[in-house]
């Protein structure tokens, strides 16, 4: 195998930001950018003598290209055994188990997430370290100061691989194996949940369900599952090829994007559940007839429920969301006198906790739930769960829900964004907070005071390194929040989002539209923030 010294010139734009490297396809097309982050990724990591690589992607534009030459460019730099899903494809979660269970020295994940596809849309990669999970900010770190100042990159001269034939293929003293993207999967959610009962209840119709692949990566993933396995009707799972532009849509499950889904979720053809989950497979929405679980709300549920999950039944060890997440989870850990931790957003900051075995379930309020089995978050998983507690306690889901704000309160929750504002006006915003917050412990609000206002800074508690900025919180009395973020995942200027959370414990109040109860505090946020002064706006883009 001839290898290849190719010159090239730095970007100066290769920041990972929450997760991976997100932006337009055409820029990834530019004359080595691909390459340049792929070679400052390989050059960043240490010398290892596992050279097993996964790579997968969840099928947008752009990603056999971006397979093809990751495959060289890892070659060229030492890997001589790969698992790769056939066509290029794999589900972000599959990918993780994959590397976990074949012991790889990582993976390269193709994928924007949520964000469009096409030719004119995103694209994404990441790697994922041995663990399976995203490589943490030391790492990203690394990668980053690399491509600041790559000038070669080290390239295989051989032909490219065919991706579509599952099975063995040597190219030189190269072990590339093509898998089958469902097979692992499968068999792990298997080992989770009880098959036997949902296969009952789902083939049977006692419990009717719709799910909602956006034309993504899960499509191939929730057929075999959900119709194959469990026995759902055919035609169950929607939208379930998965396109290299998502239909034109934005895969991404949330009650804006999947519109038509929740429509028919508050209409009398409601099936009893339904769920959809983004383009890589490890965002989940659910709902049920008449109701949708708000994230925070389904991680809590999942952790109040998790005993009667085979897989969690003998005890989970502790639970973590994100700190823009709601405290439902909390409430629910504190009454289970289970440890539970606040972390920063992005799923990266799971992955010490779930190795040390200090928590077995997390999530997020961006539509993200997992659990220890990988370090993803994991759409799929986290339907599967929600239909397992279904069939164990044979009751519409929301009865559930409102039997769990009963038990432990109600945390009311909505996150509104405004995409794609001018990035100095963001940054504005968050200079204009940041001076706010120190002097406002102690004041108040119309119905709210102030307890603390802070920059949320987080110390990982195994490893003791320290994120800072990661977020405004303003946290009052009652133990309602305001938080504000930019998010890291945007490609288009910057996106504001602003959470809002308040506390009802009073059952007779839970019935309240999120958008009235938190009627205050979305004024009080304009108050601190004037994002509609400063942008011109009215309103956000996406209220979740
Ligand atoms: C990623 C991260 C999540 C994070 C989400 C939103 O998800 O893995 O941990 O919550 O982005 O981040 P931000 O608020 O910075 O946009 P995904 O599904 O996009 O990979």
């Amino acid at each position: 195998m001839q290898i290849e010294t190719a010159q090239t010139h730095a970007y100066s734009d290769q920041k990972p930001g929450t997760s991976g490297l997100r932006k337009k396809v055409k820029v990834f097309q530019q004359t080595h950018y691909l390459a340049n982050f792929v070679q400052s990724i390989f050059s960043s990591l240490e010398e290892s003598d596992n050279k097993t690589l996964v790579i997968g992607g969840d099928g947008r534009y752009f990603n056999r290209e971006a397979t093809q030459i990751i495959i060289k460019i890892a070659a060229a730099n030492g890997f001589t055994d790969f698992i790769i899903g056939q066509g290029g494809l794999l589900s972000t979660p599959a990918a993780s188990h994959l590397i976990r269970k074949y012991q790889a020295l990582g993976g390269l994940i193709l994928s924007a997430s949520h964000n469009p596809g096409g030719p004119d849309e995103d694209f994404g990669i990441k790697y994922n370290i041995s663990n399976g999970g995203p490589a943490p900010e030391n790492y990203t770190d690394a990668f980053y100061d690399y491509s600041k100042s790559i000038t070669t990159y080290k390239i295989a001269d051989i032909p490219d691989v065919n991706l579509d034939t599952v099975g063995e293929q040597t190219i030189d003293q190269l072990k590339i194996r093509i898998f089958d993207p469902v097979d692992d999967y499968a068999e792990l959610m298997s080992s989770l949940f009880d098959f036997d009962l949902l296969k009952q209840v789902i083939s049977s119709g006692k419990l009717s369900l719709r799910f909602d692949a956006m034309h993504a990566i899960t499509g191939p993933y929730a057929t075999r599952i959900l119709e194959g396995i469990l026995g759902a009707p055919t035609g169950s799972v929607i939208n379930a090829t998965p396109l290299e532009d998502f239909g034109g849509h934005h895969p991404d499950p949330n009650l804006a994007h999947a519109k038509e889904l929740a429509e028919l979720m508050f209409s009398p053809e409601a099936p009893d559940f339904a769920a959809a989950s983004d383009g890589d497979g490890d965002r989940n929405m659910i709902l049920g007839n008449n109701i949708f679980v708000t994230p925070s709300d389904s991680l809590a549920i999942i952790a109040a429920n998790a005993h009667l999950v085979p897989g969690y039944a003998s005890g989970i060890s502790g639970v973590a969301r994100s700190m823009p997440t709601s405290q439902a989870v909390d409430r629910v850990a504190k009454a289970m006198n289970l440890p539970c931790f606040e972390t920063p957003t992005g799923w990266k900051f799971f992955g010490n906790l779930l190795d040390a075995n200090k928590i077995t379930l997390c999530g997020e309020e961006s539509f993200g739930t997992g659990s220890s089995h990988v370090r993803e978050k994991d759409g799929l998983w986290a339907v599967l769960f929600w239909l397992n507690i279904l069939a164990k306690k044979a009751q519409p889901v929301s009865q559930i829900v409102t039997e769990h704000w009963q038990k432990f309160g109600r945390d009311i929750y909505c996150r509104h964004d405004y995409e794609a504002v001018e990035s100095d006006i963001a940054n504005g915003i968050m200079d204009h907070l940041r001076e706010q917050i120190k002097p406002l412990a102690g004041k108040s609000f119309g119905s709210y005071s102030v307890q603390y206002a802070d920059e949320f800074s987080y110390t990982d508690p195994v490893d003791n390194s320290i994120s800072k900025h990661q977020g405004i919180r303003i946290g009052f009395a009652d133990g309602s929040r305001i938080i504000f973020r930019l998010s890291g995942t945007g490609t288009v200027g910057a996106t504001l989002r602003i959470y809002l959370e308040k506390y009802e414990a009073d059952a007779s109040k839970h019935d309240q539209d999120p958008q009235d109860a938190l009627a205050e505090l979305i004024q009080l946020a304009e108050q601190f923030c004037q994002v509609k002064k400063r942008t011109g706006r009215t309103e956000p883009t996406v209220i979740t």
